[in-house]
């Protein structure tokens, strides 16, 4: 079951210029556990609206992950204290209010929101809504706002999009990988950032501790249910013995869905405050995002996540049995010949 979007008028990138251009004092937020999209559409957003002449604070309440800091130029990242006299609270890459950081701290601001997301799940929140599930990147829909506003991207900018297009394509490789997000990319490149060098930045400069927990987690890595299924764990104690922190982990979904056969990669995390993140992965054609809502989390059909509050063997059997349950669906479906899932990209 699909969750329906909020019934309401969803803006174009047109119309959400023209609310940017009415307004002054913006917080742009975005969901906890920054990645590369959110961070990218948050700086390159809160850039161009200051060269417009406009407050803007780019805030988050978890701090810059170490690979996208060279993000931050004129541009940072900073604490909800620094917000003075907010007007509105732009919302980026956030499929639901409960997933945005920094929110919290500011909730004595009287403050509207404009919700920008390329979430299919995404609630509708704001009281100006632009979602677009088929945008390869929260960054995509950015992209599109700055060309409405008629704003020239500077370098900086256009690598901070980039870079969102970057990572949530995974290098331009997921199913969400279409010719109009490579038509963007390639104008970003035009502006004057190398290309090689994000690249080289947010892929080859691993931190050691990170290499050595994934030496760790990849000897952990096993398929069950006919090698369509593979899982990997990251355990509080491997994390210890690598030296490691929570977002060393973070490119580690993919390595479970390196292998032939494999329909669905599944990564199990220990957390430090209790608890296992699970992080779904998919090719198109199996939908995990509906395995993730079983389990109150969310996400893409292909890729997903949720939290599971007991221990890694619990967690893994729990999540592994939905996912068996959902290929079992899928085979019938198949055999009634009525094809794939509505809610694939
Ligand atoms: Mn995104």
């Amino acid at each position: 079951m699909t969750c329906p979007v909020k019934a309401v008028t969803v803006l174009e990138a047109k119309e959400v210029a023209r609310v940017l251009e009415d307004h002054d004092g913006f917080v742009i937020l975005s969901h906890r556990e920054p990645d590369g999209d959110s961070v990218g559409s948050q700086l390159a957003l809160c850039s161009v609206l200051r060269r417009l002449g406009k407050r803007a604070w780019a805030v988050g309440e978890d701090p810059m992950p170490a690979i996208y800091r060279f993000l931050e130029g004129s541009v940072r990242l900073e604490l909800p204290s620094a917000v003075s006299d907010p007007q509105v609270f732009v919302v980026v890459d956030a499929s639901n209010i409960g997933r945005v950081g920094g929110l919290e701290a500011l909730k004595s601001c009287a403050a509207d929101i404009l919700n920008i997301d390329h979430h299919g799940s995404n609630t509708g929140f704001g009281r100006w809504d632009y979602v677009d599930p088929e945008a390869s990147a929260c960054s995509e829909q950015v992209y599109w706002i700055v060309q409405e506003l008629g704003v020239d991207l500077t370098d900086e900018e256009a690598a901070c999009l980039y870079v969102g297009l970057l990572t949530d394509t995974g290098a331009f490789r997921f199913p969400n990988t279409t010719s109009r997000c490579m038509k963007i990319a390639a104008d970003l490149v035009d502006r004057g950032f190398s290309a090689a060098e994000v690249a080289r930045k947010v892929f080859w400069e691993k931190t050691l501790e990170s290499t050595r927990l994934l030496g760790l987690a990849l000897s952990t890595l096993e398929v069950r249910c006919n090698g369509q299924i593979a899982i990997m764990h990251v355990s509080r104690e491997m994390s210890r013995e690598a030296r490691a922190t929570s977002s060393d982990s973070d490119g580690f979904p993919l390595y479970t869905k390196v292998i032939a056969g494999v329909k669905v990669g599944l990564l199990f995390r220990e957390q430090d405050d209790g608890g296992v993140r699970v992080s779904l992965r998919s090719d198109s054609g199996v939908n995990v995002e509906k395995v993730a809502r079983v389990f109150g989390g969310g996400g893409h059909p292909t890729s997903a996540g949720c939290v599971s509050p007991g221990t890694l063997e619990n967690a893994k059997k729990d999540v592994v049995g939905e996912v068996e349950r959902l290929l079992e669906r899928e085979v019938r479906q198949l055999g009634k010949g009525n094809g794939r899932d509505s809610g694939s990209r």
